[in-house]
């Protein structure tokens, strides 16, 4: 796919995925959550090598600084439904992406674009990085369930302060309240996070995205976490992968995985 509102990159078997709409602050359109979409379905699960996803925004002041607002115009009740039905999905498809996916936000990060940090499996702040929920300044909730996410990342009553007064919170703030797992300098977040991914590129593949299953499970009303996990257990338990993990510490050796 030619992509006109993302740049797609690879090395060492990581992607980095930039929102690339720098004079609009990386705001998030139609054209933007059709492009994610298709990443996320069919060119990355197609890269058999993939170790994981970095998410970033062009330039140096956005992450992304919202749904693209421009898009609300003429927006009735049974659109924005479907607006909001288009983006659970898209964000959905990105949490349960079985390579770890990391947002290193390098700026902005509001409504929408805090929502796809939210739905990442981990979130890197450079030092400028500014986190918040500022739809009730537009007369909204959240439309890609900020409300849930936030709440699972920092507790209800953390989460309810943002959503109430709109706050924006800085990279600090952010880590603190658990929303970032780390705080590096402006500039540096794509290569922390790539970081991260190249140490888990070590680890068993199939049981990296067991475990990605099993912690989303607990977050899923439809699906029994527990039962999950006993049921990722008995998978992993068959791989070859398990075979050569534990031979290998038995016998001192560093594991060589396959993903089989
Ligand atoms: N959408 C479209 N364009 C945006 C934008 C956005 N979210 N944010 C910034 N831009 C554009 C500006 O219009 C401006 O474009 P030009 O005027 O140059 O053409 C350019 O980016 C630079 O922005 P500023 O000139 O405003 O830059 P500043 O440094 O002065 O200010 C700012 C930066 C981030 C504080 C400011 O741009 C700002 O407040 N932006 C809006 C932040 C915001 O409210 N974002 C939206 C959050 S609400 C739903 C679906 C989705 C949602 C809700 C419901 N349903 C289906 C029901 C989600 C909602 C949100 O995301």
């Amino acid at each position: 796919m030619d992509y006109q509102s993302l740049l797609v990159s690879y090395e060492d078997g990581i992607a980095t995925v930039t929102i690339n709409r720098e004079k609009a602050l990386n705001a998030l359109n139609k054209t933007v959550f059709a492009e994610l979409r298709h990443f996320f379905s069919v060119e990355g699960p197609a890269r058999k090598d993939l170790i994981g996803v970095v998410i970033t925004g062009a330039g140096s002041k956005a992450f992304a600084a919202g749904a693209d607002i421009k898009e609300f115009m003429g927006l009735d009740g049974e659109k924005a439904m479907a607006l909001s039905q288009n983006g659970h999905e898209v964000f959905f498809i990105i949490e349960q992406f079985p390579k770890p996916v990391i947002a290193a936000v390098n700026g902005f990060s509001l409504g929408g674009g805090c929502e796809l940090a939210m739905a990442c499996h981990m979130r890197i702040a450079g030092a400028k990085a500014r986190f918040g929920q500022p739809e009730v300044n537009l007369g909204l909730t959240p439309g890609y369930a900020g409300s849930q996410r936030l709440i699972q990342l920092i507790g209800k009553g953390k989460a309810l302060e943002l959503l109430l007064t709109a706050d924006m919170i800085g990279a600090e703030e952010a880590h603190r309240l658990g929303l970032a797992n780390h705080v590096v300098e402006q500039g540096e977040e794509v290569a922390k996070a790539k970081e991260i991914l190249k140490k888990i590129g070590t680890k068993a593949p199939l049981a990296i995205a067991k475990t990605i299953e099993c912690v989303n499970a607990y977050f899923d009303k439809n699906a029994n976490g527990f039962q999950t996990e006993v049921k990722a257990f008995g998978f992993l338990a068959e791989t070859e992968d398990f075979r050569e993990g534990s031979n290998a510490f038995i016998e001192k050796r560093k594991a060589e995985f396959k993903g089989k």
